[in-house]
């Protein structure tokens, strides 16, 4: 269970409960860990709230989050940033010695702006994580992102058994549907791990088709805000808690930090 804890976009004025500050987002973490998240998902805010890409700012975050979480979950960065980020930014939060980063093969439509993640962009991200010895996490909006992605394994710039994760719902990619899920989980490397995260009313939807499907399931406030229709999430405990119980529905059970690093090969 991954949960994305702060996202780029999402700002104050559409939830007070959003975590900023470096102290917010390592609380957090510890309630999503606690409610059962093995994986968090993290990018950072500097000291006005505007998401930033800067090392010692991930750095200060990441140390907070291994001081306060009991286990210690994985901590994937975000290499995607804010829509707009220049390339050289999105690289940086690879030097506060993430376990793994997001990784985004291909480009989209995100919103009313584009996601530029050109492919020479994606190969030269993938080769500083293998240098940094960094896990990649493959963030997949669209069909495209996984042909691209497949090229990337059978070159051996990504390294296998390679994780996915399908995000859905974003407007200009790939639906929440079914139909989509399937499709994708179908195209990738035999042997490679998945997850999805469904965006907005999408989330739970797709975090139970997940569940049915045999993959695994990211919920956190950088994809919804909503515990149900009109309710506001209090934090990212309170859709990893719900999620949970959706698993255990499943006669799932959530994998700890360590059982998930084993999983993931880390
Ligand atoms: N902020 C979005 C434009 C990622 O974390 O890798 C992209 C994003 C993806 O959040
Ligand atoms: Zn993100």
């Amino acid at each position: 269970m991954m949960a994305a804890l702060v996202g780029a976009e999402l700002t104050r004025e559409r939830t007070p409960y959003l975590p900023l500050t470096p102290h917010e987002i390592a609380e957090s973490a510890r309630l999503a860990v606690q409610s059962g998240a093995a994986i968090v998902h993290v990018h950072v805010r500097d000291d006005a709230g505007r998401p930033t890409n800067d090392a010692d700012r991930f750095r200060e975050v990441l140390d907070l989050i291994r001081q306060r979480c009991l286990p210690i979950p994985i901590i994937q960065v975000s290499t995607g940033g804010a829509m707009g980020d220049s390339f050289e930014s999105r690289s940086q939060p690879l030097e506060a010695g993430p376990d793994m980063a997001s990784l985004n093969s291909g480009s989209i439509n995100f919103g009313d702006g584009v996601f530029e993640n050109p492919i020479p962009f994606v190969e030269f991200l993938a080769q500083r994580m293998g240098r940094l010895k960094v896990i990649p996490e493959i963030e997949v909006y669209d069909l495209s992102h996984v042909e691209t992605a497949n090229g990337l394994i059978e070159k051996g710039e990504i390294p296998t058994p390679a994780h996915f994760q399908f995000v859905l719902g974003v407007k200009g990619g790939l639906a929440a549907t079914e139909e989509n899920l399937k499709l994708l989980a179908s195209r990738i490397p035999e042997g490679a791990s998945w997850t999805a995260a469904g965006v907005g009313r999408h989330q739970f939807p797709m975090a139970e088709l997940a569940l049915a499907l045999g993959g695994n399931v990211r919920v956190g406030l950088e994809d919804n805000i909503y515990l149900e229709k009109g309710v506001l999430a209090k934090g990212n405990h309170e859709l990893v808690q719900k999620a949970v119980e959706l698993a255990r529905r499943y006669g799932r059970q959530p994998a700890t930090p360590e059982e998930a690093r084993a999983l993931l090969r880390l």
